[in-house]
Order: structure tokens, then C-alpha cells, then sequence
């Protein structure tokens, strides 16, 4: 089984309604429901977590200010301003939703850009972040190597080794998008 099935609402061609059916259909099975919202976009990020999100993946994170506001919108006070009323939170979390979502609920900021690369010691030193998720196309088309070329471009190769290092020296996880099996196969190792 997966520990975890992200419904994508960046590129995946599909709105909140039907991104709620299919957490429904997640919540049947045990891994972890996550979404990946299409922006930096507090309130939306706030209905997928009262929709039942435990974890939230943000596009494009390009500075500490983005990764604050990310932790902020994911987080009850005091760690942010998350508002209270997690009406499908409550009904698959349990009574004491709202006690323990701070700690349960992931926070996964995307670092995609050559901004986002050199912001990324900053990015990963905001406190309430849990994990960095690459996002090789983008890196490549921000870094004008070829996008989806497997082997990886060196520049690209190189990049995901910086961000994977500054992730880890600050105790963060770290995940990547592989198009392909043989990718994924390589991230694994
Ligand atoms: C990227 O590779 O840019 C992604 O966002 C993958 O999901
Ligand atoms: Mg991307």
C-alpha cells in the first residue's frame, strides 16, 4: 500500500467538489490524504484542511515569507490562523480533531524555481514546515534544462542535492515527482 495519495488541484482537472468525493474515497483505505492546492492560497488551503487534508503540498515556494504564510494558513493559533470548523475533519479525524491537527497535519512546500532555490536555506529554516517537495519540471524549465530528460540534466541533478541536503540539515523530509519508474526507483535510493 501507499502511505500517503495526494489529490492534485494544480494540475490534476478537477475542482474542490470533486477533490472532496475523492478524499472521501482516500478515507476508505489507510494511507494519509493529502492535496495539493494550485497557489499560495489561504482560504482554499483552510476548506481542503476542514475538508479532511492531513496534509497540504503548496506550488512554488520562493522565500520565508511564502513558507510562513503556508505554516500560518495549515495551523491552528497560536502556530498560525488557521480558522475553526473542520466540518469533514471532525467526522474522519474524530472528536479531538481540533486538539491534535497542529501536530498531524503536514506542511509540504514545493521548491520548483531557481527563486525558490536560492531561498532555500531561509525557506527551510520556517519553523512548522515538515517537508520540502521538488518539483522537477518546473526546476528544469526555471533552470532552462531540457523538462522531462531522464537521466537528469546535471544542473537539475545537482540542484536536487542542494535541496535535499539543506532539507535534511534542518530535519526536514523530502519528497520529489518522478514521472517514471526508473526515477522513482533512483529517488528511493
Ligand atoms: C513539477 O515537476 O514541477 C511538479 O510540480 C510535479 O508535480
Ligand atoms: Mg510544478
Amino acid at each position: 500500500g501507499y502511505d500517503a495519495v495526494t489529490v492534485d488541484l494544480q494540475h490534476g482537472m478537477l475542482g474542490t467538489d470533486t477533490a472532496i468525493a475523492m478524499l472521501q474515497a482516500i478515507s476508505a483505505q489507510p494511507a494519509a490524504p493529502m492535496v495539493r492546492v494550485p497557489s499560495l492560497d489561504e482560504p482554499l488551503i483552510m476548506k481542503m484542511l476542514d475538508a479532511g487534508a492531513y496534509g497540504i503540498v503548496c506550488p512554488s515556494i520562493e522565500s520565508a515569507e511564502q513558507a510562513r504564510r503556508l505554516v500560518d494558513a495549515c495551523g491552528y493559533p497560536p502556530v498560525g490562523s488557521r480558522s475553526v470548523g473542520p466540518a469533514r475533519g471532525l467526522l474522519h479525524g474524530g472528536a479531538d480533531y481540533v486538539q491534535h491537527a497542529n501536530d498531524t497535519v503536514l506542511v509540504w512546500a514545493m521548491i520548483e524555481s531557481r527563486a525558490g532555490l536560492n531561498e532555500l536555506d531561509e525557506v527551510c529554516a520556517v519553523e512548522g514546515l515538515d517537508a520540502i517537495y521538488i518539483g522537477p519540471s518546473d526546476l528544469a524549465a526555471s533552470l532552462g534544462v531540457p523538462i522531462g530528460a531522464y537521466p537528469l540534466p546535471d544542473e537539475l541533478s545537482a540542484a536536487i542535492d542542494t535541496i535535499i541536503a539543506a532539507a535534511h540539515a534542518r530535519g526536514l523530509r523530502v519528497g520529489i515527482f518522478c514521472p517514471g519508474e526508473d526515477m522513482a526507483v533512483d529517488m528511493v535510493g
